[in-house]
């Protein structure tokens, strides 16, 4: 075996900002490329803060395609080796989907020790976009807060990083095994594999795929990938395993390349960033019955039905709670243990866990917090209002998932996505639901604007705030607002107690509860950007007899309640969302 030189030791400065966010250090390129050491020092610290035995067990790397992944995973590859990790198992081309790893780690369990993956998720890549990089554990599970506060202060700490300077460049572009041996290290073994194929087998017995096949032989569909990682994951599912007996050339898969920069746009599957699926449903109402978009790295995804009906997440998520049995994965001996939501999705699941008693868990934003219920057998599905669902299956939320759950209930109830919700709704009643984001805020005035929204809403008396509230929804389209129905009951910053381990998260976001389950407004600041602040004002409303109206419409007053209460124009000097779910 041919001997490379031992590692070298390279002096550096700490950064004192790689602080991971909701999901992972999100920066400019730019910051990666040019901040010296920058993806270094990051990648340094998260093999630091791995376990010390190292030698036999597996680091997975992949990423969702962006501008630079490759170079960072050439960094990886030498920062790990020098650092005692013997094996490595990268996704061909750098690319692997972010449920992919979360499903390679658990794979080859216990020999793991977690996963590395490059993305900035749904913000826009290329030079002048966004980077990130994230680190999953041994569960599959992003890393939980304890694991990132520890990678997050060894960072600020870092004095040196280690580094094989001489090993060779994995070739990337082709499925294989690099053995070697490194000075100090040992042997060492780097297999490149290909990125879809134990996603596909997962996929595989989890659904039933003869069932979808048939089923897609007479519904057709359209998938936009979005240039981004879930590209070879569609071509090889919807277009090969899916369509091998009964091709079905009237389904359109869009985007399926995934290009650097993700073609120029936004990999964000919402109304706004995958326009060019809504008009292609709405343009032709008749021939496609379903729509579903996934983002940058493909854990998230849009769910539309025919005429570019759409479905909130948080609606989907009930659903499919609702119609679990006709997912194979859910019959015996997995079963159905529990549901979750994260706290600002709707609490539309709950009316199915009530219904059909099934215990529904609350936790904050960020799909970490899942995990520990999963790991200690209580959790099978759960999902967040910025359209992410997943289950059990692995441990991150997971786009192509699904659509493919989705779609098997279509195919076992024989309706369309419209009565399929219309249905749901007339049984389960409804919470309308809205996310307003205000993007790219100045940074100071959001957190005084929460600042000073946490006081007001902590300190003014209830009846006060009720007041407020009614004086500000005469301004909407709802001329007679009762005070009966706008009473304030209860308010807070949401904070979590994890039910497994006992760990507090504080300051997960300011609620504004209404009495008799009317309703509530949300206000968070957005742990994923990458410059400025997003603030997410998350506003909903129960009704059990009126279920097919519009949430814009229907919603007007807690709009106008929300800029109110808030003095979003005041202090930040915005009142128009840039985005709304
Ligand atoms: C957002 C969403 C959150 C999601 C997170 C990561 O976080 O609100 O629900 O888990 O993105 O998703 P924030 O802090 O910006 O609201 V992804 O697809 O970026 O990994
Ligand atoms: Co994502």
């Amino acid at each position: 075996m041919v001997k490379y030189s031992a590692p070298t030791v390279v002096k550096t400065a700490a950064y004192q900002d790689q602080k991971p966010g909701t999901s992972g250090l999100r920066k400019p390129t730019k910051i990666f490329l040019e901040k010296e050491n920058y993806t270094a020092n990051f990648v340094q610290s998260i093999i630091s803060a791995l376990p010390l035995e190292r030698k036999g067990k597996v680091l997975i790397v992949g990423g969702d395609g962006r501008f630079y992944g490759p170079e960072a995973v050439d960094l990886i590859v030498r920062i790990a080796i020098a650092n005692g990790v013997t094996n490595l198992t990268i996704g061909q081309h750098s690319i692997l989907s972010t449920p992919a790893v979360s499903n390679l780690i658990r794979r080859r369990a216990p020999n793991c020790l977690g996963g590395i993956i490059l993305t900035a998720s749904h913000n826009p890549g290329g030079p002048d976009g966004d980077f990130g990089i994230k680190f999953n554990i041994p569960n599959g599970g992003p890393a939980p807060d304890a694991v990132t506060n520890n990678i997050y202060e060894i960072s600020k700490q870092l004095g040196e990083y280690k580094i094989c300077q001489d090993v060779p460049t994995i070739d990337l572009a082709n499925v294989g095994v690099t053995e070697f041996e490194v000075d100090t290290i040992g042997p060492v073994r780097v297999d490149v594999i290909d990125s879809v194929e134990d996603y596909v087998q997962l996929m595989k017995e989890i659904f039933d795929f003869n069932l979808l096949r048939d089923f897609l032989s007479s519904f057709p569909v359209v998938i936009n990938a979005m240039h981004g990682v879930t590209g070879p994951y569609v071509k090889r599912i919807f277009q090969q395993e899916l369509a091998q007996t009964t091709p079905n050339p009237n389904s359109l898969y869009l985007n399926t390349v995934p290009l650097p920069d993700f073609g120029g746009h936004h990999p964000d599957p919402n109304q706004t960033y995958a326009a060019d699926l809504v008009k292609i449903l709405k343009d032709n109402p008749t021939k496609y019955g379903f729509g579903a978009a996934y983002d940058g790295d493909g854990d998230r995804n849009m769910l539309l039905g025919a005429g570019g009906f759409f479905v909130t997440p948080s609606d989907s998520l009930a659903v499919l709670a609702a119609n679990l049995n006709a997912i194979p994965y859910f019959n015996k001996p997995n079963g159905i243990k529990g549901l979750a939501r994260s706290m600002p999705t709707s609490g539309a699941v709950d009316r199915v866990g009530k219904k059909l008693g099934f215990t529904v868990y609350e936790v904050p934003t960020g799909w970490k917090y899942f995990g520990n219920l999963m790991d200690a057998g209580q959790l099978s599905l759960c999902g967040e209002e910025s359209f992410g669902t997943g289950s059990d299956h692995i441990r991150e939320k997971d786009g192509i998932w699904a659509s493919l759950a989705f779609l098997t209930v279509l195919a076992s109830k024989k309706t369309s996505v419209k009565d399929l919700l219309e249905n749901h709704w007339k049984e389960f009643g409804r919470n309308y639901f809205l996310r307003l984001d205000y993007e790219n805020v100045d940074g100071t005035k959001a957190n005084q604007m929460i600042g000073e929204l946490e006081k007001k809403i902590m300190s003014t008396p209830k009846e006060q705030l009720t007041k407020e509230i009614i004086d500000a929804v005469k301004t909407s389209s709802i001329k007679d607002p009762s005070l009966e129905k706008y009473k304030v009951d209860a308010t807070d910053n949401f904070e979590f107690t994890d039910l497994i381990d006992g760990s507090v998260a504080k300051g997960q976001g300011l609620r504004i509860m209404f009495a008799n389950g009317f309703g509530r407004m949300v206000w968070r600041l957005s742990g994923t950007g990458s410059s400025g602040a997003t603030i997410r004002v998350y506003l909903e409303k129960c009704d059990d007899e009126h279920v097919t109206g519009d949430a814009l419409v229907v919603l007007d007053d807690l709009v106008k309640a929300s800029l109110a209460i808030s003095r979003l124009q005041a202090v930040v000097g915005v009142d128009t969302p840039t985005v709304i779910t």
